[in-house]
């Protein structure tokens, strides 16, 4: 570990190809190497230190620099490192866990199927949502309906729910049964004299309108983020949820809430479900269940599922050597502990989402600004060319590039999406990194708007 930085970056041009990168551009520039954290912050080999606006990457809820993790982990290891929970066979930690995860969901969910990534649950939901549909003796619901900008994961199937236009450019002919209607952006899909509300209502029909195109018999499931994450920090009005539940319980199909980004804590609550006041069938977790430590995921099944699967004296063929990882397990139940005794939850409630909002608030006139919104600990600042029309900038992404490379050199991650500024800190910011975050953003906001002052209306 004692290479010298550079040598870090040549090695890792050389044989590590980065996930959603552009190869070319990267090896021109050279990878920037995160040597260790601690906190709300993470250093590079230069001996920077990073202000962690991101939480690695929707993540690492708890911060980092837990030991207790790291015993937890050390302990489970030195028992029993591994084994698989395939052929009739347990243990302790995911037994533990799986009691938690229970005692913390909605009454109704009860049983859980583990994975080691968000992908791969999203793909054990797709494969038991149609699996259900079958032994329900209507294998015609085949059809998913999500969204547009949605992120639900990156493999085939999970990559083809996601509505990720270039997502899907590379696995064309996407994996079938999938469709996607609008996201429910008011920034980006709200009319002129259209309140928030009467929005969230049009938003949520549009799923109805697609349910009757396709033919409610076709149709196994309805697929979203409760808050889309990487697609820009997209927060529903308050109406567009109720409406959701309302037309998948008309039309009897199933509710798949995607909690890999809100879930823990996120939004103050265990479930962003709880949030919103919806009750779906089936919850996808990840990322924050371990706060990033160890990968673990896994999809929360209702009664109504499990029952049909029960019904059945047959198996469901489907599963991951890691499904139930011992450490993973017990670094999650550890890390829920942590969760529950520092009383994050209600104090992402009483503190931290209302000191996040107030930064964001502060920049609401910058002229840069077009709009900023948050939701618990996740926000979002819209870079316009003009703020009056909400007209964006030519060439999406490249100001927000701008943008975030003065971030950077400020000492203060927050991720562009496109021309979106976005950020979910961990849940322990205090005052001190609060104001931290609100100098960098005025700061980098006066910069960029200075590189593109040509650009933006008068
Ligand atoms: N669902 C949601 C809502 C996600 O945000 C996944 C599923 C897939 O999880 P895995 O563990 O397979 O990556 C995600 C992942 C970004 C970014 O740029 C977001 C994610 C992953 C990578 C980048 O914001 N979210």
């Amino acid at each position: 570990m004692n290479t010298p930085n550079a040598e870090w970056r040549d090695l890792d041009a050389l044989h590590h190809l980065h996930p959603f990168t552009n190869h070319a551009s990267l090896r021109a520039a050279g990878a920037r190497v995160i040597v260790c954290a601690d906190g709300p912050h993470i250093w590079d080999s230069e001996g920077h230190r990073i202000l962690d606006g991101m939480a690695g990457l929707w993540t690492t809820n708890v911060g980092y620099g837990r030991r207790e993790l790291a015993d937890a982990a050390r302990e489970q290891i030195l028992e029993l490192p591994f084994y698989n929970t395939f052929f009739k066979t347990t243990h302790p930690p995911v037994v533990a866990l799986s009691q938690k995860l229970a005692e913390i969901t909605p009454a109704h969910i009860n049983q859980v199927f583990y994975g080691s990534s968000g992908s791969e649950s999203n793909d054990t939901a797709i494969r038991l949502i149609r699996h259900y549909w079958a032994l329900k003796g209507e294998p015609s619901r085949r059809i998913i309906i999500s969204r547009k900008n949605a992120y639900h994961g990156s493999t085939i199937a999970a990559g083809s729910m996601g509505g990720m236009g270039h997502v899907h450019q590379h696995s064309y002919p996407v994996y079938e049964g999938f469709r996607h209607v609008m996201d429910p952006c008011w920034f980006d899909e709200g009319r002129d004299g259209e309140s928030l509300d009467e929005f969230g209502i049009r938003a949520a029909r549009a799923i109805e309108d697609e349910i009757l195109a396709v033919g409610p018999e076709n149709v196994a499931a309805f697929a979203g983020e409760l808050v889309q994450g990487a697609g820009g920090v997209k927060i529903a009005p308050d109406t567009y949820w109720p409406e959701v539940q309302r037309i998948v319980d008309k039309y009897g199909i199933l509710l798949l809430a995607d909690e890999v980004i809100t879930g823990f804590g996120r939004l103050g609550v265990w479930f962003a479900s709880d949030y919103y006041g919806i009750k779906p069938n089936l919850i996808t977790f990840a990322k924050a269940v371990t706060s990033g430590y160890l990968p673990l995921s896994g999809l929360l099944i209702d009664d109504r599922i499990v029952e049909a699967l029960m019904g059945h004296d047959d198996d469901f063929n489907h599963g991951y050597t890691f499904s139930g990882h011992p450490v993973a397990c017990a670094v999650a139940l550890k890390n829920l502990e942590i969760m529950e005794r520092e009383r994050l939850l209600p104090r992402v409630t009483d503190y931290a989402a209302p000191a996040l909002r107030r930064v964001l608030e502060k920049f609401k006139d910058h002229p840069l600004v077009g709009e900023v919104r948050s939701v618990g600990m996740m926000g979002a600042i819209e870079l316009v060319a003009d703020k009056k029309t909400r007209r964006r900038f030519d060439n999406p992404g490249r100001v927000g590039l701008i943008c975030r490379d003065h971030f950077f050199r400020e000492g203060f991650i927050m991720r562009a999406v496109f021309d979106t500024m976005v950020c979910a800190p961990p849940l322990i910011w205090t005052d001190s990194e609060f104001e931290e975050a609100e100098r960098v953003i005025g700061k980098a906001l006066d910069l960029t708007l200075a590189d593109v002052a040509g650009e933006i209306a008068a």
